[in-house]
């Protein structure tokens, strides 16, 4: 789906720890392992996570492709070290090992053990949870943040705020004179993410009840883009839609279930008249009288913001397991339990947002081109439209 940019993420939960590669990047892009390791932070944060965040202090180590502070054009290959691997150097050895380790065999519905076992041929389900936890998005983010900082070089900000954990709701809705900056700035001050204090207040009852329950919960969160000029995507062929590119990075996050753009579902039940965003001519440029498009329309970007609702499963891992079978002996018995979050929708806005900064990067280079900022820049001066 991305043209311009190529990324590979590789690293176990429990392994040494979490490798990188980002291609594609112009060169001359400013940019520290100080910037990269606030969006890691932010991705740790929120109610509801494990025991696991208390371990980490997610930092990312920029080995390649950076130069006195500026990116050369090159392959950039980040590194984030796990501070667990000292609890794991035996049970996940690269070398083998002469000690019998006790292998996991009760897979969890939900998660990817037991379709990955019949897929791999593994006695063990460890072999597949490794990889399938949602550690390795912390990669994600890091790599995503170097997008990120492109895109605000020129101008394109991302952001993000919970809407809904379990069936609580916010009732403060996104009001768009915000920039995605102050946005984040007002989401991150709030354990949840969320805007509303009242809301807030019951989000994090309902996810300490999750907790004590040893269950878990899942939610809704709005991601947002601004400064965005017209024609990123194209309509001209269906891999080429910006939209397909959107939807397709962000389902390839385990625990995200629904994408709707600008009204989405909503739009099935009401009139055209009713969600089609007029147009009209105000200083010498075209404007929209609303924005339920969500900033999408016949595959480009139409300069209006976008808007994005995801929607994430409770997390499968369960403290109070749900029925499974074991095995080896196919008799019934409870899942398997490992250490979890009862809740990772604040953390899962933060991972949406990285997956569309790769997404807007990718349109911007593909549409404008460039091998340095310099470059860049210079035509996107000459030529975009806003
Ligand atoms: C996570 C790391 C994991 C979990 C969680 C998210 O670490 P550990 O398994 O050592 O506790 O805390 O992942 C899951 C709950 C899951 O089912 O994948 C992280 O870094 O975000």
């Amino acid at each position: 789906m991305l043209v311009r940019l190529k990324f590979l993420t590789a690293g176990e939960s429990h392994g040494q720890g979490l490798l990188g590669i980002l291609d594609g990047i112009p060169s001359n892009l400013e940019i520290s392992e100080e910037y990269i390791n606030i969006q890691l932070a932010r991705r740790q944060m929120g109610h509801g996570r494990g025991g696991r965040m208390k371990i980490e202090k997610d930092k990312g180590e920029l080995w390649c492709g950076v130069r006195h502070g500026k990116t050369l054009g090159a392959p950039i290959g980040i590194l984030v070290k796990n501070n667990d691997w000292v609890n794991w150097t035996k049970k996940m050895s690269v070398s083998p090992i002469d000690k019998e380790i006790r292998k996991v065999t009760l897979p969890r519905p939900g998660h990817a053990d037991l379709a990955g076992i019949q897929k791999y041929d593994f006695d063990d389900i460890r072999n597949v949870l490794e990889r399938s936890s949602a550690r390795e998005t912390t990669m994600r983010v890091a790599l995503g943040t170097v997008c990120r900082k492109l895109l605000e070089d020129v101008g394109i900000y991302v952001g993000s705020h919970v809407t809904q954990i379990h069936h609580v709701k916010n009732t403060i809705s996104y009001d768009s004179s915000i920039s995605p900056v102050e946005l984040n700035k007002k989401a991150d001050a709030s354990p949840v993410r969320c805007l509303d204090k009242k809301a807030e207040e019951k989000m994090i009852k309902i996810i300490d009840d999750a907790k004590s329950a040893g269950d878990s919960v899942g939610g809704i969160f709005e991601v947002i883009a601004t400064g965005l000029p017209y024609g990123l995507g194209s309509p001209m062929q269906w891999d080429r839609k910006l939209q397909a590119k959107i939807t397709s990075m962000m389902m390839s996050v385990n625990a995200f279930k629904g994408i709707d753009i600008g009204g989405g579902m909503n739009e099935s039940e009401k009139w055209g008249s009713e969600v089609h965003d007029e147009i009209g001519w105000e200083k010498n440029k075209y404007i929209r009288y609303s924005n339920n498009a969500g900033g999408l329309e016949g595959g480009m970007t139409n300069a209006q913001p976008i808007v994005l609702k995801m929607a994430m499963k409770p997390i499968a891992t369960l403290i109070k397991p749900l029925r499974s079978v074991d095995m080896n002996t196919k008799e019934s018995k409870d899942a398997h339990k490992e250490r979890t979050d009862s809740c990772a929708v604040p953390a899962a806005s933060v991972i949406a947002e990285s997956m569309l900064c790769y997404v807007l990067v990718d349109a911007l280079l593909e549409k404008f081109g460039g091998d340095s900022m310099e470059q860049l820049k210079a035509h996107l001066k000459a030529t975009s439209k806003y």
